[in-house]
C-alpha cells in the first residue's frame, strides 16, 4: 500500500479499549485491534463474536471493552448472525428508514475452534450467499477458553488436553485443516491468510481490503497464544516471524479467484526452529522422535508446494 505508516495507524483511537481480561500479549486481542485500525475514519462497525476466549473476556454485561456496536452470539451461527444484521441494514436503508448516512461495515470475529469446527456451516452459508461482511478468524490453534483442547485447526503433534502427550501418544494425530482455502473455494471476492508482521503492513492493508471489499470476505489470523502454545508471552512477534520463514504460516491472498503470495521467505527455515520455541512440541524433541519432525517438515512443504503452484510461481 503507497503511504502505509506504522506511526500513524498505532496512534488511531483504539476500538477495543484497554481494561479487557484478556492474557497479556494474547494474539487474539493484537489481532481485532490491527483489523479495527483498518476501518476509515468517521466509519463504523457492527461486531459479531462467537463464543471464546475473546468475547468472554472482553464483554462481560454490563461492562464492555468494544466502542463499536457489539453482538455476542453462540458458536455456531457468528456467520448467520451477521448475516442478518447486513442484511437488515441493506433493507432500512433501501427503505430510508435510517436517520443517518453513517457507513456501517459488518465484522465478525470468532476462533478457531468457533470458525473451523462449529460454526463451519454458518461461515460457509455466509461466504456463499455473498453478504457484504468480512469473517475474521483468529486462530490460535485450540479451544483455548475451556482449557485448551484441539480443533480441526490444531497442528499436527500439538501437545493438548484432549490430545495430550504421553507413552501412548505423541500429541494431536491430524495436521490441520486448510481453512482458507477452503473459503477461496467458495468464489468470494477476497480472502486473506495473515499474522504479525514487524511493521503490520500486511495485516494492515489486507484487513482494509476485507472491509472495503464489496461482497464477502474472509481473513485468517494466526493469534499465537501464549498460555496454550506455551512460549515466553514477549517472544510473540519472533513466532510469527518463525510462523512464515518456515512456510508454516504462508502469508498470501486471493482477490476474485487470483492467489497471490505476499510474502516469501529470502530462505526457508526448517520447521524445527518454529517448534522448538514452543512447549506444546517439547516432546519432538526427544531422542527417537526425529522420524515425527521429518513428518511436519514434509506436510509444510506439500502445502508450500501447493500454494507456489496455485500463485503461478
Ligand atoms: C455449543 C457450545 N459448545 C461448547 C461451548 C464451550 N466453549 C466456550 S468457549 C470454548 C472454546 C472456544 O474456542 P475457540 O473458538 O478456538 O476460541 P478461543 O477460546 O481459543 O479464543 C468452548 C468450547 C459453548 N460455549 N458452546
Ligand atoms: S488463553 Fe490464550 S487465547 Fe485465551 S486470553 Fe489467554 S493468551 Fe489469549
Ligand atoms: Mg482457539
Amino acid at each position: 500500500m503507497a503511504g502505509y505508516n506504522l506511526k500513524e495507524v498505532m496512534n488511531k483511537p483504539e476500538r477495543l479499549s484497554p481494561g479487557h481480561r484478556m492474557c497479556a500479549g494474547c494474539g487474539a486481542t493484537i489481532g481485532v485491534r490491527a483489523v479495527l485500525r483498518a476501518l476509515h475514519e468517521g466509519d463504523e462497525a457492527v461486531i459479531g463474536n462467537a463464543t471464546g476466549c475473546l468475547e468472554v473476556s472482553s464483554y462481560m454485561y454490563p461492562y464492555t471493552a468494544w466502542e463499536d456496536s457489539y453482538i455476542h452470539n453462540a458458536f455456531e451461527n457468528a456467520g448467520a448472525t451477521l448475516s442478518g444484521v447486513e442484511t437488515a441494514y441493506k433493507a432500512l436503508k433501501k427503505r430510508g428508514k435510517l436517520k443517518d448516512d453513517t457507513n456501517y461495515k459488518f465484522i465478525t470475529f470468532g476462533g478457531d475452534g468457533g470458525t473451523y469446527d462449529i460454526g463451519f456451516q454458518s461461515l460457509s452459508g455466509a461466504m456463499e450467499r455473498g453478504h457484504d461482511m468480512v469473517y475474521v478468524c483468529y486462530d490460535n490453534g485450540a479451544y483455548m477458553n475451556t482449557g485448551i483442547q484441539r480443533s480441526s485447526a490444531t497442528p499436527q503433534f500439538a501437545d493438548t488436553t484432549t490430545t495430550p502427550v504421553g507413552s501412548v501418544s505423541n500429541g494431536k494425530l491430524q495436521p490441520r485443516k486448510d481453512l482458507a482455502s477452503i473459503i477461496a473455494e467458495h468464489n468470494v471476492p477476497y480472502v486473506a491468510q495473515t499474522t504479525f508482521t514487524r511493521d503490520f503492513k500486511d495485516i494492515h492493508v489486507k484487513s482494509e481490503k476485507a472491509i472495503y471489499t464489496e461482497g464477502a470476505c474472509f481473513l485468517n489470523i494466526l493469534a499465537p497464544c501464549p498460555r496454550g502454545w506455551r512460549y515466553e508471552t514477549a517472544e510473540i512477534m519472533k513466532i510469527c516471524q518463525l510462523a512464515i520463514d518456515t512456510c508454516y504460516w504462508p502469508l498470501f491472498e486471493v482477490e476474485n479467484g487470483n492467489w497471490r503470495l505476499t510474502y516469501e521467505p529470502k530462505k526457508k527455515l526448517p520447521i524445527e526452529d518454529f517448534l522448538k520455541e514452543q512447549g506444546r512440541f517439547k516432546h519432538l524433541f526427544k531422542p527417537g522422535n526425529e522420524e515425527l519432525i521429518v513428518q511436519f517438515q514434509n506436510e509444510v512443504d506439500r502445502r508450500w508446494e501447493d500454494l507456489l503452484y496455485r500463485c503461478n510461481r
